[in-house]
């Protein structure tokens, strides 16, 4: 079974993309993929816009953001800007009656990313933040199956996302400065992906954290630097599994290393974003190597899978999976597993948890289940 990427029972959806970077390109062909018809590209200037459009193939450039929210021919408003800019697009979006697909981190404070979650809900538009690592079918493979309780009761988690893009003194990126990118760079950045699959995967929320983060450089490229590189983070969940998560944008040699690796009273599963083919189930007796093959996948899993076993799926698969889901969430179906506001929202309140913890020398930090910001807790 596949997911029909063309009927969204709206028609095709007419999308505007506000920004020209990777991301966009990205989210560009992740559309098309889904049926969707790149109508307008605004980027922070006007000629910027022009080049952008020309590059991905948009019918035309808008002046800016606000032309580009006012056209009547755009159903859905892709925001792939610098981080400080997502909350205030997004939520002009909205207003302006759009579904928004808006990269993370969603905002740069829980306040504000909880305002977006509530303003879509309360509009009844579609708001979709692309943690696309749910959408490898491994990854649904190893959630399925622990839904089943093949693995038993999970008893530790030891999961990392490292980069090494930041590994020099030389690398820089608008990420690097809280104007741009925000309070928290390594956590929001990749720390909030490897946040939101665990508990995706495993079903279940993170309920305290212990933080320490590490800024390596105090400039880069001659500019001063006021967020982290590293962090390090001891969790543990509602269940009351223990797991340390390393998150690191200067560790040489790893490109997009995201690491799952949870162990059960039973089994083992292990998830490797570099090897999304793969899903390693350990075991006392036998453990294995499964690969996918929508012939034996969970019908989760086998419903993202578009080529047969053997014909390796990738990054951009799962982000048109992504994609799919979204236009067909517009169109009225309910498809599992869409990462929404409400999920970008409890990133924001992550992220701010260990924002916290690590200012206070790690410790300990509770998270209400209710997620609101003012009722995260510390400990004395
Ligand atoms: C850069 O760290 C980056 O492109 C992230 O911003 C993405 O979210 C991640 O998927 C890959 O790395």
């Amino acid at each position: 079974m596949t997911t029909d990427v063309t009927d969204t029972g709206l028609g095709t959806i007419r999308a505007g993309i506000l920004g020209g970077g990777f991301m966009a390109r990205v989210h560009r062909t992740a559309s098309r993929d889904a049926g969707g018809e790149l109508r307008a590209v605004a980027t922070s200037s006007a000629r910027g816009g022009r080049a952008a459009a020309a590059a991905l193939g948009a019918e035309r450039a808008e002046a800016d953001a606000d032309a580009l929210l006012d056209a009547s021919d755009i159903d859905v408003v892709h925001v792939c800007t610098p981080n400080t800019t997502h909350a205030d697009l997004a939520l002009r979006a909205l207003a302006a009656g759009k579904h928004v697909v808006c990269e993370k981190p969603l905002a740069t404070s829980a306040a504000d990313a909880k305002h977006l979650a509530d303003a879509a809900e309360a509009r009844g538009l579609v708001g979709a933040v692309p943690f696309i690592y749910r959408y490898h079918p491994m990854v649904r493979e190893a959630r399925a199956r622990l839904r089943r309780g093949d693995a038993g009761d999970l008893l530790t988690l030891d999961c990392s996302y490292l980069q090494d893009w930041m590994l020099l003194p030389t690398d820089d990126d608008w990420r690097a400065q809280s104007a741009s990118g925000g309070a928290s760079r390594a956590f929001a950045d990749i720390g909030s992906h490897l946040c939101d699959l665990i508990e995706f995967v495993i079903g279940e929320r993170i309920r305290s954290l212990s933080a320490r983060t590490r800024r390596v450089f105090s400039e880069r490229a001659g500019r001063e630097v006021d967020t982290e590189d590293i962090v390090a983070v001891l969790v543990e969940t509602e269940s009351g599994a223990l797991g340390t998560l390393l998150i690191s944008q200067m560790a040489a040699g790893r490109k997009n290393a995201l690491t799952l690796e949870l162990h059960g009273s039973r089994q083992t599963l292990r998830f490797e974003q570099e090897r999304p083919e793969e899903l390693w189930v350990g075991a006392r007796e036998e453990s294995r190597l499964l690969l996918r093959d929508p012939a034996t996948a969970e019908p989760d899993s086998a419903r993202l899978q578009r080529v047969p076993a053997g014909h390796a799926m990738g990054y951009q698969d799962a982000f048109n999976g992504f994609m799919a889901d979204v236009y067909a969430t517009i169109g009225g179906a309910e498809p599992d597993g869409l990462p929404t506001f409400a999920d970008g929202y409890r990133s924001a309140v992550l992220t701010e948890a260990v924002l916290d913890s690590a200012a206070h020398d790690g410790r300990w930090v509770q998270l209400s289940e209710q997620d609101h910001v003012e009722r995260v807790e510390v400990q004395a």
